[in-house]
């Protein structure tokens, strides 16, 4: 990322934004100190901490996850966990520590990520007999549990969800959402009799995060494969849905879903007796997504006005405002708004007034267009004797009036329009930034020019490998993001970009996150 992100903004102006008698245009000082093309990283800063969605934190890394943060989590949670329940999956809770022992059991699986767990080591004064690790993520924690339990194809499937906290001792460049120290997430794990069984659900859940991305976050995706570099080296093989942010020209892992294969289950020892009374070994999955989920969708929408929400996952989806004239009957106004927001929220909109009085209207426009809410309404004495209000757009600024008899539905219309807009927007501007590269020069320009790149590749490790040590530069590597699942035709005698040899598939590659 271009800035350094973390260090408290600047521009906490949050306090300095007492109500002015001058004209409403000065009075708004909320304003953000960035532009997202001016400086990224420190308009990202900025606009979660203004919007009300992070406060830093004393220790690196380490964010408050503030209620407008966790009320889209929340919403998030409660479109993925009923999904998932009805695929059967249960929730489960395992503890927050884990052994050395247990944590040293899958080398290959912990090799290459020890740097990143932390470790307890004291209780008050004295050193642990054994330190305990915290867990980074559970496989380790789990399996050992899957081997007491499982016993017999009766027992399988086994699925069980947690939603719990994690920590990676990150040690570059900690970005709020993007990568913390100790994050939230749901992590799945699975075990089954048959690898089709598996092979399944690795393809559900991917389609589940698909829609989280796309249906709630508004924010257009990819599925693909990874490549054998990319994926997790515990497993068999890696997909994920891969987002993009065009102002970075990176890519971004949204979320994962492995099929683990039987390694875990080798390790672990996690057997059963099949129906012919033979001993077999399970095969596994395991699947994430996290709060990271937040933060690709403030970059992908936000702009120089702060956060921009989708509808669907919006605190608040309606901010009713009064706006109180000098001879105006302010009592009545107010009537109209308190009114507004009860037909609102008995339709099931979640609409708030904003009704307070030593704020002017002009810094409440600031404020709930930085804190991201997809529809205002504004109701004056004009609108009073008109029967109407003024709707406000905070994706596009558009303001129409709206008849007070049909409310509800003008303003779920809007809603709907809005959320299909932002995705629409968002899809463009990605879209705008796939690059097709046939060879290593036309490679190398697209990459200078911040392109999310589809070139031809012969999917060797080798390949990748000299890619990235080639690209490496300060602002990091190139390396494969994902092969799409939905595969553009590659016309026989394609050969691949970076080695000239036969192209096996089209892939996706770009800086990353
Ligand atoms: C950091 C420290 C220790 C990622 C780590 O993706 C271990 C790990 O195993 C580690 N960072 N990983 C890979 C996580 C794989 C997998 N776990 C379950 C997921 C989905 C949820």
């Amino acid at each position: 990322m271009a800035g350094k992100g973390d260090k408290p903004a600047k521009a906490d102006k949050s306090a300095a934004v007492a109500k002015s008698s001058k004209g409403r245009k000065k009075e708004t000082g909320l304003g953000l100190t960035n532009t997202k093309d001016g400086n990224f990283g420190e308009w990202y800063s900025e606009v979660v901490t203004n919007g009300e969605m992070i406060e830093y934190y004393e220790i690196s890394g380490c964010y408050i996850l503030r209620p407008w943060t966790m009320a889209i989590w929340e919403i998030m949670q409660n479109f993925f966990d009923p999904e998932i329940k009805t695929m059967n999956i249960k929730t489960c809770y395992f503890p927050l520590f884990v052994s050395n022992n247990v944590l040293q059991k899958e080398k290959d699986h912990i090799e290459g990520f020890a740097p990143e767990v932390a470790w307890v080591t004291r209780s008050g004064d004295s050193d642990l007999e054994v330190p305990i690790a915290i867990r980074p993520t559970s496989e380790t924690v789990m399996y050992p549990y899957f081997s007491k339990w499982i016993r017999g194809h009766r027992d399988l499937p086994l699925r069980l969800n947690q939603w719990c906290n994690v920590v990676r001792w990150e040690f570059s460049n900690p970005t709020p959402f993007i990568r913390s120290r100790e994050f939230l997430w749901q992590e799945g794990h699975t075990a089954f009799a048959t690898k089709e069984e598996a092979d399944t659900e690795v393809l559900e859940i991917l389609e589940l995060y698909r829609r989280l991305y796309e249906e709630y976050l508004a924010v257009p995706v990819v599925k693909g494969r990874k490549s054998e570099l990319e994926k997790f080296a515990g497993g068999l093989y890696t997909t994920s849905v891969e987002a993009f942010i065009p102002n970075t020209g990176r890519g971004v892992q949204g979320a994962t879903s492995h099929c683990l294969g039987q390694n875990f289950a080798k390790m672990f020892e996690i057997n059963f007796e099949d129906e012919k009374g033979e001993k077999a070994m399970v095969w596994q999955n395991s699947w994430a997504y996290s709060t990271r989920t937040i933060g690709v969708m403030v970059m992908v929408h936000g702009d120089d006005k702060g956060l921009v929400l989708p509808p669907k996952v919006s605190a608040v989806q309606v901010i009713v405002v009064h706006v109180p004239y000098k001879d105006a009957d302010v009592k009545e106004i107010i009537n109209a708004c308190s009114a507004t927001v009860k037909t609102l929220c008995d339709a099931g909109i979640r609409a708030e007034a904003d009704l307070r009085e030593n704020y002017s209207p002009g810094w409440k426009y600031s404020h709930w267009e930085m804190k991201g809410v997809p529809l205002r309404i504004e109701i004056g004495p004009k609108d009073l004797a008109n029967k109407q209000a003024r709707a406000v757009r905070r994706d596009n600024g558009a303001k129409v009036d709206i008849p007070m008899a049909d409310l509800v539905d003008s303003v779920k219309g809007m809603l709907d329009t809005i959320q299909q807009n932002m995705f629409d927007v968002a899809k463009e501007k990605r879209d705008a930034c796939i690059q097709v590269t046939k060879t290593w020069d036309e490679f190398i320009e697209a990459l200078g020019q911040k392109k999310l790149i589809l070139a031809p590749w012969c999917d060797e490790e080798e390949v990748e490998k000299e890619v990235k040590a080639k690209t490496k530069g300060e602002t990091g590597a190139a390396k494969t993001l994902c092969s799409p699942l939905e595969q553009p035709e590659l016309p026989e005698g394609t050969l691949c970009f970076a080695s000239g040899k036969p192209a096996k598939k089209w892939t996706y590659w770009g800086r990353s996150y």
